[in-house]
């Protein structure tokens, strides 16, 4: 560099797109792990790196990815995210530029666009903390609760019925594990592409409490190979949660558009960003697009 000064590097849009090109590679090319796709699990780790957030103390949230210590990662809740922050990691290592909390969250776009989902606009600018950082065990949600429990969780980061609603639809992708969770099964027949399926499926199966020495969990009652969770059987439990369970069950385009705006505004709870960025968000290309 001229006069001895080094650059800082500024990444741009292109920068991140291809971050974003590269975890989609990966999960192109790691199709062996689990439904066949990683793409669940790295879903789930964007959410609990975001759903720590606390409206009140403005602690929590994606800024920090504070999941990478001890005891945030031995939380309960975290079981198994272990495998989404490794497939992350050489990522990290080819990008070296991008924070962990950036990625994390990047890894969460990129995997509900390449599994067809909606586009999730994005914006950079989360710093990593370090142990101090770390939230208390206790802020996710509890599967073996109900709709008040719901209600004081999804409520303490500032989300609305509706929004409880919308965001629980993510559950169409993956599975529960039973050395992760206790829980077991996946919540649909196409765990790796997310559809509002899981609304159809909550609204159209008879659902049975599944006879087994694990965690009190629903199957359906026809293939007995669906489960619900007791959290996701208080939405259509519920006299204010269940229209909308319905909404999303009959309209596709509906679930996705909400979805989108929802998961865009967990993704950034506890991020200080820059005054004037909240237009500038970027929207990435997904490896299907022409
Ligand atoms: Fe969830 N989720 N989730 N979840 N979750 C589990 C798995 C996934 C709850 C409990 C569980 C959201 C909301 C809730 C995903 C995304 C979201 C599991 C199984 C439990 C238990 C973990 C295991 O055993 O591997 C509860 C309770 C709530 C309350 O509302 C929200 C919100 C999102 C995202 C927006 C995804 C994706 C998975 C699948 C992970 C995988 O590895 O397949």
């Amino acid at each position: 560099q001229s006069g001895g000064v080094p650059k800082v590097f500024k990444a741009t849009q292109k920068d991140y797109q291809a971050v974003y090109n590269e975890i989609a590679s990966r999960l192109e090319e790691k199709d062996d792990y689990d439904d066949g796709s990683f793409g669940p699990v790295l879903v789930r780790l964007a959410w609990h790196a975001s759903g720590t957030y606390d409206k009140e103390t403005g602690t929590g949230g994606s800024n920090g990815a504070t999941m990478r210590f001890a005891p945030e990662s031995d939380h309960g809740a975290n079981a198994g995210l272990k495998n989404a922050r490794d497939f992350l990691e050489p990522v990290k290592q080819k990008f070296p530029w991008i924070t962990y909390s950036d990625l994390w969250i990047l890894g969460g776009v990129c995997a509900i666009q390449e599994m067809l989902g909606p586009k999730i606009p994005y914006r950079p600018g989360r710093s990593d903390k370090d142990v101090s950082g770390c939230t208390p065990d206790g802020r996710l949600p509890d599967a073996s609760q109900a709709q008040d429990h719901l209600r004081a969780i999804f409520g303490r980061m500032g989300f609305n019925d509706q929004e409880i609603v919308a965001l629980s639809g993510a559950h169409a992708l993956g599975r529960c594990h039973t050395d992760r969770s206790g829980y077991s099964g996946p919540w649909t027949f196409s765990p790796t592409v997310l559809t509002n399926d899981y609304y159809r499926l909550l609204l159209d199966e008879k659902w049975q409490w599944k006879k087994w020495d694990g965690p009190k969990q629903y199957e359906d009652k026809t293939t007995k190979s669906l489960m619900m969770l007791p959290t996701d059987y208080a939405l259509i439990q519920d006299k204010q949660f269940r229209p909308w369970v319905e909404k999303y069950a009959k309209d596709n385009d509906l679930f996705f558009e909400d979805f989108k705006n929802v998961v865009l505004r967990l993704f950034e709870l506890g991020v200080p960003f820059a005054e004037g960025t909240e237009n500038q968000r970027w929207v990435f290309k997904s490896s299907n697009d022409e």
